[in-house]
């Protein structure tokens, strides 16, 4: 077997970079761990500059070809992308679970047909995307009128998608199918701590037949090649997910182009519980923010109970909460997997035990479990103004303050630097629409959770980021509008 494959749960995954139609090897690897069993996965080809500016070079040199392709033939290569992630869904599933320890059974039922959906939504939406047609005849002097305004969305050229490693292969083909749907050319860099599934993109698109140099894969550290890539001048389109120091970097980073950048960052998410709320579902909706062991940006982290009902949903919580199975992630039973990284651990436990040091009481949890796992948390007696109220944590860690009145619970859910999401939890559906129209954030779910159309938008306020993308707002980010005016005739002789 060559030396630059892999076998995991059986695959064989290339580790080595996907740049114009070609592996390519780095003289350094980096060494990618499981975190279900700590074992290597395998020795990743570790890029320096050299090999990021091939990668743009590769997207550039390819943009032409597939920007004139038309969109028919780029829709039907997208929908065969499609195709090949669901012939090899169990691949693909065994894979990212070996690589990010989320449950195998989500991976097989949500998240991976989700990356399908993904391509086949945005070559859909290609097709349907219109040119606009008007003609002036308001506005501008009066010389103006009669003139036919044609908008159309262009290709803008080459796209760098850093990803993050909570749902790799999800989050980075929300970014490449919109971006190749849209005639661009992309460098994908997924993260170091999870890298697999990137390159099993690679050879599925190849063998969809993109062409060369359409999507690149570069692997390697943000730190040490995310500069050449976010400050390249050939680069026309920078999204990024992941955390908002790494965001605030690129940006500046980003800043010497004016390159336009699309920032979907973290969250600290509320979920609202009213008293006269089904108390059942809110019970549900709170206990599924433990999903992915508490790792996803949208996860509503602060329960805020309307004082009446707090004791009776405390005790329906921790109820249900205990009966969560904790364990090995490719177990069907499992409700919770370990956390992506010893470093991740580190930094959930020193939230918790700040927290408690400083007068938090945990209800449940409040420490680590067995290896790389953390046990599932809640924690009450949080001031607003703590850290533990205030941070991301990125972990099963909920808190669970209450509230006297709508007025506060609206003030505490805006209180803190971001506006991702928040859920709502009532039976009044007035009392829903006036509480949603005061939150800020990009997201608002009433009685519900992760719902997603991949028409509706999608993004941050404040500090979760920047820019919306999901059906026509990632065309709008991906392609340089153009608006072309074409006078009547004979509007010269006016
Ligand atoms: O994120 P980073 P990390 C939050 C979450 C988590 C924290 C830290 O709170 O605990 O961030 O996670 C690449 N130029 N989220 O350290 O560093 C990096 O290689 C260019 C929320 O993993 O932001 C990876 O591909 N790129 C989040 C990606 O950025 C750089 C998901 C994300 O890593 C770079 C993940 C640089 N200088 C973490 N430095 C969400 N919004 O869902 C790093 N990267």
């Amino acid at each position: 077997m060559s030396a630059h494959l892999t076998t995991v749960a059986g695959v064989n995954v290339d580790t080595r970079h996907w740049i114009g139609g070609e592996r390519v090897a780095s003289a350094e690897t980096f060494t990618d761990v499981s975190p279900v069993d700590g074992s290597t996965l395998g020795e990743i080809s570790r890029a320096t500059g050299r090999e990021a500016a091939a990668a743009v070079a590769a997207a550039k040199a390819a943009f032409p070809g597939w920007a004139a392709t038309p969109r028919a033939e780029r829709a039907r290569i997208l929908r065969a992308v499609a195709d090949g992630v669901e012939k090899r869904l169990e691949e693909l599933a065994v894979v990212e679970t070996a690589d990010n320890g989320a449950l195998l059974r989500s991976h097989r039922r949500g998240v991976i047909p989700r990356v399908a959906h993904n391509f086949r939504f945005f070559a859909d939406w290609l097709l349907e995307l219109e040119h606009q047609d008007f003609t002036t005849h308001r506005g501008g002097s009066a010389a103006d009128r009669g003139h036919t305004n044609h908008v159309s969305w262009d290709p803008a050229g080459p796209c760098v998608l850093i990803t993050p490693w909570n749902a790799p292969l999800m989050l980075a083909t929300w970014k490449v199918a919109p971006a190749l749907a849209a005639g661009n050319t992309v460098v994908l860099k997924p993260a170091e701590w999870s890298p697999l599934t990137a390159s099993l993109l690679a050879d599925i698109a190849a063998e969809a037949g993109l062409p060369a140099g359409v999507l690149n894969v570069v692997q390697g550290y943000g730190s040490e090649i995310g500069d050449a890539l976010t400050s390249h001048p050939d680069v026309r389109r920078i999204s990024f997910t992941g955390s908002v120091p790494t965001a605030r970097h690129i940006a500046a980073s980003a800043a010497a182009n004016l390159t336009p950048l699309s920032l979907e960052l973290g969250g600290k998410s509320p979920l609202l519980v009213f008293a006269d709320a089904d108390l059942g579902l809110a019970v549900d909706l709170a206990v599924e923010q433990y999903d992915n062991a508490g790792q996803v940006c949208l996860a509503a982290t602060r329960i805020l109970v309307e004082e009446p009902v707090a004791e009776e949903f405390t005790r329906r919580f921790v109820e249900k909460a205990s009966r969560l199975i904790q364990g090995d992630p490719r177990d069907e039973a499992t409700d919770i997997g370990p956390t992506i990284h010893p470093r991740q651990l580190e930094k959930i436990d020193g939230f918790v035990r700040r927290a408690l040091a400083s007068g938090a009481r945990a209800v449940i949890g409040g420490h680590r479990g067995e290896g790389q796992y953390y046990a599932p948390t809640l924690l009450t007696g949080v001031a607003q103004d703590s850290e533990i109220v205030q941070e991301e944590v990125f972990g099963p860690v909920l808190t669970l303050q209450t509230f006297a009145d709508e007025d506060e619970a609206v003030r505490l859910a805006n209180d803190t630097r971001f506006g991702l999401a928040a859920t709502v939890a009532t039976g009044d559906p007035g009392r829903a629409e006036r509480v949603a129209a005061q939150l800020v954030a990009g997201t608002v779910w009433v009685n519900c959770f992760f719902v997603r159309d991949l028409r509706a938008p999608f993004g941050g306020s404040r500090d979760s980021g920047v820019g919306r993308e999901g059906g026509t707002w990632s065309f709008d980010f991906y392609c340089d509008i153009k608006n072309t005016v074409t006078a009547p005739k004979g509007w010269e002789n006016h």
